[in-house]
């Protein structure tokens, strides 16, 4: 009855009709431990009443590598987004699903790593073939809320998954999840920081400013005759 009553108290109609059948995705909720105890929809996990009961869900933050300049590609979400539309943010986020069987294996990050390679190919419209799961680095999880500036009821409370991919990728954006993409540097990320009119989602400034530039900076020493080596060097 109280899941049924949070679920009366949104109305999506209003917003995008392909981003509000997504948030049907079942995602996998967690205990503080990041154990699986459970599945609930995507609209569900994101509202503030159900948060407030400490409901977690896993998620994942990817972050792809360009290896002949070491630049990271960066997305700007796009406008029909129900959460943190038009923001900047790193190359890919999203969840790992109830949905699929290998979405759910736990050993070694592999459900995550899936996801990640699914959902890159989804948004960016980069082939899986591109971003083997294999390679991706799993660095940290990190565990917050994130209060969204779309629909005020619609939070983020999650255990997040932080991979690293060195990948030359192709890039054909889906124009309903993002509006544009670029390679940055470090100097011209922070150059885009300190820009007024720029938004950020809450989660890539808190990764930005806690742990990103360290870790790029290893991955820059680590190149070869071809650019940098695998994130997995890490
Ligand atoms: C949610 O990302 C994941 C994190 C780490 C905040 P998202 O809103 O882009 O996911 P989706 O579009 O799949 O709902």
């Amino acid at each position: 009855l109280a899941a049924k009553a949070a679920l009366a108290s949104i109305d999506l109609s209003a917003y995008d009709p392909e981003q509000s059948r997504l948030m049907d995705e079942r995602c996998i909720l967690v205990d503080e431990q990041d154990n699986a105890i459970g599945a609930m929809d995507k609209k569900t996990c994101h509202l503030m009443e159900n948060i407030n009961k400490g409901l977690l869900h896993r998620a994942f933050s990817a972050f792809v590598f360009r290896p002949s300049d070491g630049k990271l590609l960066l997305q700007q979400r796009a406008s029909e987004k129900i959460t943190f539309p038009d923001m900047w943010t790193n190359t890919c986020c999203s969840h790992p699903l109830d949905d699929f069987e290998e979405e759910k294996i736990e050993q070694a990050q592999l459900g995550v790593r899936s996801a990640a390679s699914r959902k890159l190919e989804h948004e960016l419209g980069i082939p899986r073939s591109q971003t083997p799961i294999d390679n991706f680095q799993y660095l940290t999880r990190i565990h917050y809320l994130a209060p969204s500036n779309g629909i005020q009821a619609l939070n983020n409370l999650l255990v997040d998954y932080i991979l690293f991919i060195t990948a030359d990728v192709s890039v054909a954006p889906n124009l309903n999840e993002i509006r544009d993409y670029k390679y940055v540097d470090k100097a011209e990320l922070q150059a885009m920081f300190d820009s007024p009119e720029n938004s950020f989602t809450p989660w890539f400034k808190l990764i930005a400013r806690d742990f990103l530039f360290g870790w790029w900076d290893l991955l820059l020493e680590r190149k070869d005759a071809n650019g940098l080596v695998s994130a997995k060097s890490l």
